[in-house]
């Protein structure tokens, strides 16, 4: 019986090889339901070959994945994939994509794989047995002071997203005279707070292929990650808030603050 962390692995490294070898070259693009919402011929090769590799092995397994919606519905395991996390950036020739996959079991996250081929950076996290760069152990940042914080966010597509308009919350933050970056790709937002590159991110109306994977390896790297109503975070989420856990209430105070 193949373990399923190997399945995992197997299947991120083979989608991880097709968008390398796709990068900066020739591929067709098409819209989606705007103008800027696009998929490649490369985010379905990449979901192919992920969903092939999970079948060969697990063929009962459920799975949602963005570009096909779900596979199965009734096993206890669950993939939950974005073929690639970040498809404008790959589509202009910026590095700053990847391929994510979270498996859930009963409902909870067990392992997440963030690979970003182009870096060569390949981030995992396995439940209660901590997360992982290149096989190294990686952990958030030690930064209180929330004065010095580097931030990161991204911009929702549909407006508007919430009660309070984003870019008010996101004027708060640059007022505060606090840096804060923009990379398109959540997964790789999320992965960057893991390793304490960031020390903050949130980001509204992200999908769940967007924060599976990145969720447990910023929870297993000592983050901490929630709503913003800094409630218990699900990967079904509209709100998603995380951060190295010392800036935490800070973050949120400036995200919920109304005038
Ligand atoms: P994607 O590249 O897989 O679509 C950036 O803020 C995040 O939003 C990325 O994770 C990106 O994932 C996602 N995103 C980009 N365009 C989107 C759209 N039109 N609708 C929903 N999510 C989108
Ligand atoms: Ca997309
Ligand atoms: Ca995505
Ligand atoms: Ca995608």
């Amino acid at each position: 019986m193949a373990e399923v962390r190997d399945v995992l692995n197997e299947a991120a490294h083979a989608a991880g090889s097709i968008i390398l070898e796709y990068f900066q070259g020739s591929f067709r693009i098409e819209k989606k339901d705007s103008v800027n919402n696009l998929v490649t011929e490369v985010d379905k090769l990449s979901e192919k070959v992920i969903i092939d590799i999970i079948k060969k092995y697990f063929p009962d397994h459920s799975i949602i994945s963005e570009e096909v919606g779900e596979l199965m519905q009734d096993s206890d395991y669950q993939w939950i994939i974005d073929p690639i996390d970040g498809t404008v950036n790959f589509a202009h020739g910026i590095p700053i994509c990847c391929v994510s996959i979270g498996v859930r079991y009963k409902n909870e996250m067990l392992y997440g794989v963030v690979y970003n081929p182009m870096m060569d950076e390949f981030f995992f996290a396995e439940k209660d047995n901590g997360a992982y760069l290149n096989d190294e152990p990686i952990s958030v940042s030690e930064k209180s002071d929330f004065e010095t914080a580097c931030l990161v966010t991204g911009f929702p597509y549909k407006w508007p997203v919430s009660k309070e308009h984003p870019i008010r919350v996101f004027e708060r933050f640059i007022m505060q005279g606090l840096p804060v970056r923009r990379l398109g790709s959540a997964a790789i937002d999320l992965c960057w707070v893991a390793c304490g590159r960031f020390d903050g991110f949130w980001e509204y109306n992200l999908n769940s292929w967007d924060v599976a994977a990145g969720y447990l390896i910023v929870q297993e790297a000592g983050g901490k990650i929630t709503n913003f109503q800094g409630e218990q975070y699900s990967v079904f989420d509209k709100e998603t808030l995380a951060t190295n856990g010392l800036i935490h209430d800070e973050m949120l105070r400036l995200i919920t603050v109304h005038e």
